[in-house]
């Protein structure tokens, strides 16, 4: 709805199919409720001072309260009374006859921000949604024909089974993600440089042959070049626990 271009639309729970029911004759609807035994929308305008109600589709409307003064909000239907509440006073009437319009109280607050209905005995059986969730992992959305639907919180999606949801790479075919989120190149994992800040691209490589030793940062040297007093490890890991003595002056790094 826009004040300036005031209009009522519905859409799928998932917000998918908007569709505009009703445009013409409004001011500024607003504070609308569904009464789902009769299938009856019913909203209050501010705008044209009215209550008005019509079916799902903005057919057969019916102004239910006219000349209604303020801003009502806050609609609720329960059993055959609809109620509202202007201010700090809720007010109901007969959805249907019109009929029995009473002030139902005054309330001790100024700014009353909502007004629900809750029925006595709620039905618990007859959504899809409440059969193990409808097969979802996370949401679950009614559709037209007890049809149901997935869907996720924000940050993630569904996987191609339309049930499960999980958060989307956020690296491209051709990059590696590291532990911490950040994409690097793929060719720069397991390239014994550690790129990543958290350094995973370099964590759980196959690195060394039987015939070789790993250094600390994860280079491959010759065996032979293990304890031969020549740092061939940058940190000259391969000469030490050498029972001979490394050489001292010999620093070449790799
Ligand atoms: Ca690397
Ligand atoms: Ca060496």
């Amino acid at each position: 709805m826009l004040r300036s271009s005031p209009r009522i639309e519905k859409a799928l729970m998932d917000g998918t199919a908007p569709t505009i029911i009703m445009k013409n004759m409004l001011g500024n609807p607003h504070s609308l409720t569904i009464d789902k035994r009769e299938n009856k929308l019913y909203w209050a305008d501010s705008g044209l001072n009215r209550i008005e109600m019509s079916d799902l589709i903005g057919g057969n409307r019916i102004v239910l309260v006219d000349g209604q003064p303020g801003y009502p909000r806050g609609l609720a239907i329960f059993g055959e009374f609809l109620y509202w509440f202007d201010k700090k006073v809720v007010s109901r009437i007969h959805k249907k006859t019109r009929s029995d319009r009473l002030w139902v109280r005054e309330t001790k607050f100024n700014r009353l921000s909502g007004l629900i209905a809750v029925e006595h005995t709620v039905p618990t059986n007859w959504h899809p949604c409440f059969n193990n969730n409808s097969g979802c992992s996370h949401i679950c959305f009614i559709l037209e024909l007890n049809r149901t639907q997935c869907s996720c919180p924000v940050g993630m999606v569904l996987k191609t089974d339309k049930k499960t949801c999980w958060e989307p790479p956020t690296c491209n075919s051709n990059e590696f993600k590291c532990g911490n989120g950040q994409c690097i190149p793929a060719v720069w994992r397991c390239d014994q440089y550690p790129e990543c800040d958290d350094e995973s691209d370099e964590a759980n490589c196959e690195r060394c042959k039987p015939s070789e030793f790993e250094c600390t940062n994860g280079k491959c040297i010759k065996k032979e070049l293990v304890c031969d007093n020549h740092r061939d490890c940058k940190d000259g890991a391969d000469e030490k626990h050498c029972t001979q003595k490394e050489v001292p002056g010999k620093t070449d790094q790799s």
